[in-house]
């Protein structure tokens, strides 16, 4: 994908902010009209009839972040999958800017003892954000590192008393084909499913994904509520999640029901067990130099220490 940018900043380089101003600076000295300015912006933040995304005051950085350089907000915001949105890795920033995640519900149903329909602000609420920065690594074998702002999942997830039957939780996206043109398209079953087994959905690593380089997601990332579980393919994170099962049956995920031979349940991220169609032993880092080497793909994403006790009497190249 080609961006436009003035040819002095370096992304990688510089943060968010100043990428925007930079941009803004930019753009007005160089005289561009409205049109110019919306073939550049980079999400529904930096729109220009739209007001900034909100910041997340006092953010403390979790100790479970890497200190791996960041990706670029650029990157972050710019290259994404999220059919919804469409298939090309542009299309969900140019098509989501629209997208409206406010006010949002979260339906909270099967084994538990306190289902019920709750407002964003209400299932978030209780919560302290904090920063966490992870790798993503999708499993189309490109990686990047994100700043995320998130809340641990297992905190949010007892506050619905589970019962001894929830083994597995069901994550469900929001279905609105007026809003998400790409589910006018049976590209995948639409809404958009996935699954987690209880043990890993209340692992201290998965989170609630709320925002990102400290302000609140932009659309194209899963607006305004999404999972992250860094150490499986970026598939299984779900954007814009609507609903929520607690469940005694393993679910099956939207990709393991497209391409079952191709996309399995577990999705933990193996350098060893390959993609039928390619290798999953090394990654292109976005934003990295053309130059430079691919990087080897690490067991769990990096993550085995704190994950592979998981999986301990799991057969990984049968769940894969
Ligand atoms: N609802 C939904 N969630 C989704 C996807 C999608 O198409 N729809 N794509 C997944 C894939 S393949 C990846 S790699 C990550 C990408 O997240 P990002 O765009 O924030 O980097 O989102 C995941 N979550
Ligand atoms: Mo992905």
């Amino acid at each position: 994908m080609i961006i436009k940018r003035p040819n002095d900043i370096k992304p990688s380089d510089i943060t968010a902010e100043s990428i925007y101003l930079n941009r803004r600076q930019f753009l007005r000295a160089a005289g561009f009209t409205a049109l110019g300015v919306a073939a550049a912006v980079t999400s529904r933040a930096w729109g220009a009839k739209e007001t900034p995304l909100a910041r997340f005051p006092d953010l403390k950085k979790s100790p479970f972040s890497t200190d791996e350089k960041t990706n670029s907000w650029e990157d972050v915001t710019t290259y994404n999958n999220f059919y919804e949105f469409g298939t090309g890795k542009d299309e969900p920033y140019r098509r989501a800017r629209d997208f409206q995640p406010k006010p949002w519900e979260v339906e909270v149903v099967g084994e538990c003892d306190k289902p019920g329909v709750y407002g964003y602000e209400d299932f978030v609420g209780p919560h302290t954000p904090e920063e966490r920065v992870y790798r993503l690594r999708c499993v189309e074998a490109w990686s990047m590192v994100v700043p995320w702002v998130g809340i641990p999942m297992a905190d949010v997830l007892k506050r619905f008393l589970p019962n001894s039957r929830a083994k597995y939780v069901k994550f469900t996206t929001l279905l609105d084909p007026e809003q998400m043109p790409g589910q006018r398209w049976a590209v995948l079953d639409w809404p958009y499913v996935e699954g987690l087994r209880i043990d890993e959905a209340m692992h201290p690593l998965t989170i609630f994904g709320i925002g990102l380089y400290g302000r609140e997601l932009p659309n194209q990332n899963g607006a305004p509520l999404r999972l992250i579980v860094p150490w499986k393919y970026g598939f299984k994170s779900i954007k814009s999640i609507v609903r929520i099962e607690f469940t005694s049956k393993q679910p099956v995920s939207s990709w393991e029901k497209a391409l079952p031979r191709e996309y399995g349940f577990f999705a933990n991220v193996n350098p060893d067990v390959d993609h039928p169609r390619w290798s999953q032993a090394s990654e292109r880092r976005i934003g990295a130099n053309v130059f430079a080497a691919r990087q080897p793909t690490l067991m769990f994403n990096g993550y085995g220490e704190q994950v592979a006790g998981l999986y301990k009497n799991l057969d990984l190249r049968r769940n894969y």
